[in-house]
């Protein structure tokens, strides 16, 4: 899978992108991800990127024209143009079944607004999908971008070690429930004890305890959110 992410700060990416399990599937050619600094795309001699909202208000925009660029040069870099997503919080809200159908295309173009957002002909322009990653505002997008990338990675076949645990976690199979408790050693931790059937080794049990374990966290959790 390529991922191009277009940005005006690629270098908050660089941990990021060399850490343990993005650094790994990156060496083992399992994911090519690339940055392109908007600012390559600016012109006049100020390199501007943003202005002035019309009609007024608060803050500054990213113009259209070096963003547009930029996005159109990276597209033209391969073959495959790719599936173009804005990263802004009146986009769609990211979750799991849209992590899933990212994860599909062999491309996508992940855009990082800054200021007070993109121009809205940027979206039409291109034929970009908007995404958010919740209901709270950050500074730019490239956190945002961040997540998306750790996320959609680590669904690409062979990123993860073990295969089977992509589909043990939480919002993953059919019903979409999160996980229920774990425990691992010791046995009894300041005078609390792992529950006794995970020590039964009986599976069938423990497969019927975990379900319902699950069910009850969801549906606390959809109480408390
Ligand atoms: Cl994608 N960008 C910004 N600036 N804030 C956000 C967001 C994105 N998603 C949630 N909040």
């Amino acid at each position: 899978m390529r991922i191009d992410i277009i940005t005006l700060f690629p270098g908050m990416f660089t941990g990021f992108l060399d850490g343990s399990l993005l650094g790994a599937a990156r060496t083992a050619g399992l994911v090519d991800i690339r940055l392109t600094d908007i600012r390559d795309f600016a012109e006049g001699p100020h390199r501007q990127v943003d202005d002035r909202p019309f009609g007024g208000g608060p803050g500054m925009l990213l113009m259209p024209g070096p963003v547009v660029s930029c996005i159109e040069h990276v597209q033209g870099l391969s073959q495959h143009a790719g599936h173009v997503v804005l990263l802004t919080p009146g986009g769609r809200r990211l979750d799991q079944s849209l992590v899933e159908e990212l994860a599909t295309r062999e491309r996508i173009v992940l855009v990082c607004g800054r200021y007070e957002g993109f121009d809205a002909r940027v979206a039409a322009a291109v034929g970009a999908e908007e995404v958010s990653i919740g209901d709270y505002v950050l500074s730019g997008g490239e956190v945002a971008a961040m997540v998306v990338v750790d996320a959609v990675a680590r669904l690409i076949p062979g990123v993860l070690g073990d295969e089977a645990s992509a589909l043990q976690d939480s919002f993953s199979g059919p019903d979409r429930l999160v996980e229920g408790p774990q425990y691992t050693r010791p046995r009894e931790f300041r005078g609390l004890h792992v529950p006794e059937v995970l020590l039964s080794g009986d599976h069938r049990r423990i497969e019927a305890w975990r379900h319902e374990q699950a069910v009850a966290a969801t549906r606390r959790r959809a109480t408390i959110s």
